[in-house]
């Protein structure tokens, strides 16, 4: 029987505010961009399947938190129940890129006891005269912080699905070979759920036939 879903991963998304979270999860859970996106209040909620394997999803349950300050006690609840994130920055805002340590020394103090699995994403790649990090300087800061790294654009539509699906597929691998398992107390990774059996047609009562109750 085929599964609706074999997993349940819980992604966080992070990041200054601006640096375009919203519009990038927007862009992949519904498919479109707009100009004009309101800064989240608190955190907002979205969630999309996708096909590790022919036959075989992934429902990911995806968390937007809001980059201002202000909101940070409550983004912080976020991080212990996500298995996997997206730190992102601005390629067109160079204090994005520097913040991202601060960041990542967030996530790793409430995430314990758990490990997030972290895909550095540099964002708004179609401003490409605007431009203030490098490829290579982001590149050796990914290197530098043990993660993948990728340029994306939620204007544009480039690399969104690609992001995601490094991600995911990065997570799977760690929960099959056993890195990552599934705990009774945390939510970062739930297994799937099938659907009811459905009776065969020779369990089925056949007319004429006695009812087997
Ligand atoms: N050119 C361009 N602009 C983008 C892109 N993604 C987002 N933006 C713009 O960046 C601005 C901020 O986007 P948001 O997605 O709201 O930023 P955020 O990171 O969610 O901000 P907070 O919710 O405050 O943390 C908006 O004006 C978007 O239109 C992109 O790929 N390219
Ligand atoms: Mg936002």
């Amino acid at each position: 029987m085929e599964a609706i879903w074999i997993y349940q991963f819980r992604l966080i998304v992070i990041g200054d505010s601006t640096v375009g979270k919203s519009c990038l999860l927007r862009r992949f859970t519904e498919g479109r961009f707009t100009d004009v996106s309101d800064p989240t209040v608190g955190v907002d909620f979205f969630a999309r399947l996708i096909e590790i394997e022919p036959g075989k999803r992934i429902k990911l349950q995806l968390w937007d938190t809001a980059g201002q300050e202000r909101f940070r006690s409550i983004t912080r609840a976020y991080y212990r129940n996500s298995v996997g994130g997206l730190l992102i920055f601005d390629l067109t805002n160079r204090r994005s890129f520097q913040h991202l340590k601060n960041w990542l020394d967030e996530a790793k103090m409430h995430m314990q006891p758990y490990q997030i699995v972290f895909l550095l994403v540099g964002h708004k790649c179609d401003l490409t005269n605007l431009r203030q990090v490098s490829r290579e300087e982001a590149e050796q800061t990914a290197l530098a912080f043990g993660m993948k790294y990728i340029e994306t654009s939620a204007k544009d539509g480039v690399n969104v699905e690609e992001s995601f699906n490094i991600l995911t597929r990065d997570i799977y691998e760690r929960v099959r070979n056993g890195d990552i398992t599934i705990q009774e107390d945390w939510e970062g990774v739930k297994s799937g759920f099938v659907p009811n059996v459905v009776h065969s047609s020779e369990e089925a009562v056949k007319p004429g036939r006695k009812c087997p109750c």
